[in-house]
């Protein structure tokens, strides 16, 4: 059927009608925006309807990625695109006096994530429902998504994000598919007919209630399911028991302590903080994931043997490794299995991505706090672990070094990476680089007893959200150029390698970049009150702050630029805007610094006329989905320099990238890979490569005061940040300064100080020769498919989870 714009005029105005009971012309914004998303909603509902039931009664697997994190950002405009409503929806609403771009803005971002790994989960429910493929995500509905950040006085404050104020216009509850999830209490074995019973006696029960968000297939009838758990007091447990034996407040109490599983989201990224609550959100959203899967399963078939030919599972990380030990849990004392059996399905079905390998990232929890919080759990575990340490020992006998090394449980505490290791068919890193570190460093132990299971899955990005609605003009731009092929088969983007040199369509590349660099100077006039120059080279870092993503390596280059500048204020350099966003985990006082200090810098540099406006310093506030929408379009330089090895894989790097930035990083991650696509000349490198890092944190050598005391440079800004240059007292800045010369600079920063300063160098040059930048700059467009997720969704599909392309019959729209 072909939607006209009088009919979705008629929709709109009717369904405002019956939601909101007054005309038209009393709507609030919030109203006109309510009313859009329940009329989107209605054109979704008949195709997620559609494909639930081909997916309940085909004879195929279906795949659920386990994630505490999914970023999704907003999803009006994205559903809109998805559905092809886009024009109609703008010009109906138009005529009705309504601007979509200014009602989309009232909703809220989801922001149920850190960063890197919750996006990737994000990405990929994108590209599952485009593919056609039957996928699903299963994490927690927190009340409170990530933090928003405030700058004041150059600190970061953080405040609540109450994402859910006005409602969510896209999720359903789904109270009839509630579960209930049990914590503490203690194990009573019993006997029968010659089993031994597993009763898991006085615990607290908590009730899990879905909220289901339809995730939009691209242009196809697939609607896939976000399920995301509530955490709840059981009414008969808060109401009738409690309540009535007159423990009023102890009643409230317990309420309280129940829905705080839910409550809001651990701002912890690349760091453990290890608070029990943390551990409790793992197992609510793992077991009532779990078992909401085997009741479906249960409802459409007898066995549970071929549970692993129907059912695969992901494991986002190790945050919801529970799985293995809930899966195991059900199938043994729930579905009266043998161990044998239920470890044989329970390893076919789940997989396990690794995402760090940051030692303080890796997670462990203390026995005693895992074991009175999760008793029957702990027993799984145990189990698991004895019946590895004796196949350990039949290979390494006598090896307790190595056995220690690979226990589940060992050194008073419960190893999450092992046990994932152990219980998943499949381990995989997230770009080349990172799945090498893993088998031959950081999980080298494992490799070697288990090679099998090991394998490489490059991250990538979709398309749809980080080209398409965010970059609308560049998106025509390809498809008047090389036809709509791409948005079907990302690959395609290829095409525009013909175009490279080009002189009219590097001209209209051009003109789209400095478009999006003058709306992006708007928002910067408009926030900060700070007049940035379009033409100036924007060169951007946005990702969080973090001591191995090296902001400090940054602004230790800005500073030495300054002072060149200040001595020669005719230096001959293009006008550089350095832009910056991210946020701190609150508790990371280092990170914390970061931002004062570049805050500071940025209030220095942006005053002094004596420079010429040659240099400018944005710090960009509460950094997220939506405003790296209109960043990565904008940028012309994009920033990737973490200390070689740590960055897994960095996903930003592929929307710089994609959007047509040059590439300055070190060979780390997927940079590595980005490299290999674009070739050598169409990125600048610099800096110690992963082997160099490796070996100085192995065998020593590397001493910070050589370079202090070795290059003047280095000497000056340091010396700049405790000596009054900035105008800050002497010891603001002493931690970070004390951290580079007491600390021996842990992230090598010194170390590749003047090989960062050369590669900007190099950058100036290349900028000025624009033939040559736009030639470079359609080139990273043109391989940027390379890093599309639909690549990586589609690898994962067919060497992990084994699921098919399962298309949805056309519905008729109502
Ligand atoms: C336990 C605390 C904690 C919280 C989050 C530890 C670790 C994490 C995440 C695994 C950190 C993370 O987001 N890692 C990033 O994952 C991205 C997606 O694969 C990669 O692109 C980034 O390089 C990696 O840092």
């Amino acid at each position: 059927m072909i939607i006209t714009k009088e009919y979705f005029k008629k929709l709109y105005l009717d369904k405002f009608q019956s939601m909101h009971g007054k005309e038209i012309t009393e709507a609030t914004p919030m109203d006109q925006y309510l009313t859009l998303g329940a009329v989107i909603r209605d054109f979704i509902s008949r195709k997620w309807i559609a494909s639930n039931n081909t997916y309940a009664t085909m004879e195929d697997k279906e795949t659920y990625y386990f994630s505490l994190e999914f970023l999704l950002g907003k999803l009006m405009n994205a559903n809109l695109l998805k559905l092809n409503l886009g024009e109609i929806c703008t010009e109906a609403l138009e005529e009705l006096g309504i601007h979509l771009d200014q009602i989309e803005e009232l909703e809220p971002d989801a922001g149920l994530g850190n960063g890197g790994l919750g996006r990737l989960a994000a990405c990929f429910l994108d590209s599952l429902a485009f593919l056609q493929l039957p996928g699903h995500g299963c994490g927690i509905r927190y009340k409170y998504g990530f933090f928003e950040q405030k700058i004041v006085d150059g600190y970061q404050v953080e405040l609540p994000d109450n994402w859910l104020k006005y409602g969510n216009v896209w999720e359903i509850r789904k109270a009839d598919k509630a579960v209930e999830v049990r914590f503490g209490g203690n194990v009573r074995l019993d006997q029968a007919d010659g089993r031994t019973l597993f009763i898991h006696e006085n615990f607290d029960p908590v009730l899990a209630v879905p909220y289901d968000t339809p995730i939009v297939g691209f242009r196809n009838n697939t609607i896939n399911t976000l399920r995301l758990w509530s955490a709840e007091t059981t009414m008969k447990d808060f109401d009738f028991s409690t309540f009535n034996r007159g423990d009023y407040l102890n009643a409230v109490k317990y309420k309280y302590e129940v829905e705080s599983i839910s409550q809001v989201l651990y701002p912890d990224d690349n760091h453990l903080e290890g608070r029990v609550l943390r551990l409790k959100q793992q197992y609510f959203f793992v077991s009532a994931g779990i078992q909401s899967i085997v009741r479906r399963y249960k409802k459409h078939h007898a066995d549970l043997k071929y549970f692993h030919e129907r059912v695969a599972i992901h494991i986002n990380d190790t945050h919801p490794v529970l799985a293995i030990p809930e899966l195991m849990r059900i199938l043994i004392d729930e579905e009266e299995m043998g161990w044998d059996e239920a470890w044989e399905i329970t390893t076919r079905t789940i997989s396990y991505t690794n995402h760090t390998i940051l030692p303080e990232a890796l997670e462990k929890w203390p026995i005693d706090i895992f074991q009175t919080l999760l008793p029957r759990i702990y027993m799984i575990v145990h189990e698991i672990n004895e019946r590895f340490c004796s196949s350990l020992w039949q290979k390494y006998p006598g090896d307790w070094n190595k056995i220690r090394s690979m226990a589940v449980l060992s050194d008073g505490y419960v190893h999450m990476a092992h046990l994932a290791a152990v219980g998943s068919k499949s381990i995989n890193g997230v770009a080349k680089i990172h799945t090498e570190i893993l088998k031959n460093q950081v999980m080298s132990n494992f490799y070697d007893y288990y090679p099998h299971k090991f394998n490489n899955k490059t991250n990538g990005i979709t398309p749809r959200r980080w080209l398409l609605k965010s970059n609308p003009k560049l998106a025509h731009l390809i498809t008047d150029t090389i036809g709509s092929d791409w948005l079907q088969d990302s690959k395609k983007l290829q095409q525009l390698e013909h175009y490279a040199h080009d002189p009219v369509f590097q001209e209209e590349t051009h003109r789209i970049k400095q478009h999006n660099k003058a709306a992006l100077a708007a928002l910067i006039q408009d926030k900060y009150q700070v007049a940035v120059d379009p033409n100036s080279i924007f060169d951007v870092q946005i990702k969080r702050i973090h001591g191995y993503k090296r902001q400090v390596l940054n602004v230790l280059h800005i500073m030495n630029l300054y002072n060149r500048l200040r001595e020669d204020p005719n230096l001959d350099i293009h006008p550089r805007t350095f832009i910056f966003g991210g946020k701190a985990a609150p508790s990371y006082y280092m990170a914390k610094q970061t931002i004062k200090l570049i805050n500071t810098l940025a209030s220095v540099v942006n005053q002094d006329s004596r420079i010429k406006d040659k240099l400018k310093v944005i710090f960009m506030e509460n950094y997220n989905v939506s405003l790296g929408e209109q960043i990565f379009p904008a940028a012309d330089v994009s920033e990737q320099i973490s200390t070689a090895s740590k960055e897994a894989s960095g996903t930003g790097n592929m929307k710089f990238m994609m959007n047509g930035a040059i590439t300055i990083g070190t060979l780390d991650g997927a940079n590595i890979e980005i490299k290999e696509e674009v070739g050598k000349d169409n990125i600048v490198i610099f800096g110690l490569t992963a082997d160099q890092v490796l070996k100085y944190y192995q065998e020593g050598g590397y001493n910070a005061w050589n370079l202090y005391h070795g290059d003047s440079r280095i000497k000056t800004v340091l010396d700049q940040l405790v000596n009054n240059f900035l105008p800050v007292g002497p010891d603001e800045f002493r931690s970070i300064y004390e951290g580079f010369l007491y600390h021996n600079d842990e992230y090598f920063v010194l170390k590749d100080f003047s090989s960062y300063v050369d590669a900007h160098n190099q950058i100036n040059q290349l900028y000025n020769n624009r033939y040559k930048w736009l030639q470079m700059s359609i080139c990273n467009i043109a391989h940027s498919g390379k890093f599309s997720s639909d690549k990586t969704i589609s690898e994962y599909a067919r060497d992990i989870w084994n699921i098919h392309t399962i298309p949805i019959p056309d519905q008729p729209m109502f």
